[in-house]
């Protein structure tokens, strides 16, 4: 049973190119392991999204400046022409691996404080940019990285067309009274694949290579909202949007997750005491909750960052909506549970704010569609509610 389909679809935008990302394997530990961000995620996700009546949109390309709002134009370019020169290189026969892994690290105690140099060599290039031995790239997944970005964007442009911002940057009023059943405000969800939020400016890792919640909030920027909340119910800590954030003042970053201090990836960053520098101080909130954490602590720290959120006075809002944290997923130890995660979406809906949800984890695939479907009828639900107060 779906309150949303009843009430209020979600248009839901996706692009058949994000299929094209096959990472084949994670090197775990230096052992070749089955990769967990697979192709089969998107559909699963998608047949629970057709299924529950949502409408669907195909992502438009992104554009070069929404990208460079957010990452280098290095780290693009590594990203687009990396697969090529290994292909070039040969080194799908000797040694026999044909993605991209990295091999050597540029730590900041390696370099000795001597500036990072471009390295000659693809497999040193590899781990330039990569920083970890879990994230390949294949021959698609420039493709596919580009196309989930493009998603997120088109969620943009659905809810800005919604006209809560017009295009000269100029607020429009809430309607004085809305019609039962209908949303306070514009919701659009990207079935964005591979996920984002442990890509920083200039590094990527974690399975994620373009940061597609902060190329939206930026996005959410450029036409017209001076603030915007990116809150990020992921079981992991979005290392990667934190650090693009983490000294604005503009956009607030507020993160639940299994701890990181506990022994959990991404291991050195979401501690509770990271809470923003220079313009940025105090909006980065992090909870990190213990291993085996369930819906109650889970609730609790989801209305703490909704509480952020609304303090923070938002102009919009970008959902990092991973599913991982639920009970049978196998990349987290957190125990949330379907009607955990579907009340997760009424608090992120009750902010009643303009909203784009993009999709990052989630990898348990016979109830991943489920988990995502609960998660968005929620948000409906929430949103609704938001608009009757
Ligand atoms: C977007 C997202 O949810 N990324 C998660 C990245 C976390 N990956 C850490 C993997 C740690 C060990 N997993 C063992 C699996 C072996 N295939
Ligand atoms: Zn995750």
């Amino acid at each position: 049973m779906s309150p949303t389909a009843a009430g209020a679809p979600i248009p839901f935008v996706w692009h058949p190119r994000t299929r094209r990302h096959v990472p084949s394997a994670e090197i775990w530990l230096g052992v070749r392991t089955p990769g967990t961000e697979v192709v089969e995620r998107v559909d699963v996700i998608r047949d629970a999204l057709i299924r529950a009546g949502h409408r669907e949109v195909t992502a438009r390309d992104p554009d070069r400046r929404a990208l460079l709002a957010v990452h280098s134009p290095e780290l693009l370019e590594h990203l687009r022409t990396i697969h090529d020169a290994w292909s070039v290189g040969g080194y799908a026969t000797d040694p026999g691996q044909d993605r991209v892994v990295p091999y050597v690290f540029p730590t900041v105690g390696m370099l000795g404080g001597q500036p990072l140099r471009r390295a000659a060599a693809p497999h040193a290039r590899a781990g330039q940019f990569c920083y970890d031995t879990m994230t390949l790239i294949g021959p698609g997944t420039w493709d596919a990285a580009e196309a989930a970005a493009g998603a997120a964007l088109t969620a943009v442009d659905l809810v800005a067309e919604a006209a809560w911002v017009d295009h000269r940057g100029s607020r429009g009023d809430a309607p004085e009274e809305a019609a039962p059943g209908t949303l306070r405000a514009p919701v659009a969800y990207a079935l964005s694949r591979p996920p984002g939020h442990h890509a920083a400016r200039e590094a990527f890792g974690g399975s994620c290579y373009l940061n597609n919640a902060a190329i939206a909030a930026e996005a959410l920027r450029a036409r017209g909202a001076r603030r915007v909340a990116i809150l990020d119910v992921d079981a992991h800590h979005g290392n990667g949007t934190q650090t693009i954030f983490y000294g604005r003042g503009d956009v607030l970053y507020g993160s639940v997750h299994v701890d990181p201090g506990a022994g959990w990836f991404p291991h050195f960053l979401g501690f509770a005491d990271e809470t923003g520098f220079h313009g940025g101080v105090g909006t980065n909130v992090n909870i990190p909750l213990p291993p085996r954490a369930g819906d109650d602590r889970w609730l609790a720290a989801v209305e703490e960052l909704v509480g952020a959120a609304a303090a923070f006075h938002p102009d919009a809002l970008v959902v990092s909506l991973g599913v991982d944290a639920a009970i049978d997923d196998p990349e987290s130890p957190l125990r949330v549970t379907r009607e955990g995660m579907a009340a997760t979406g009424v608090l992120l809906g009750s902010l009643g704010l303009p909203t784009v949800v993009v999709q990052e984890g989630g990898y348990h695939l016979t109830t991943l569609g489920a988990l995502v479907t609960d998660a968005l009828a929620g948000i409906a639900e929430g949103a609704v509610r938001a608009a009757r107060r």
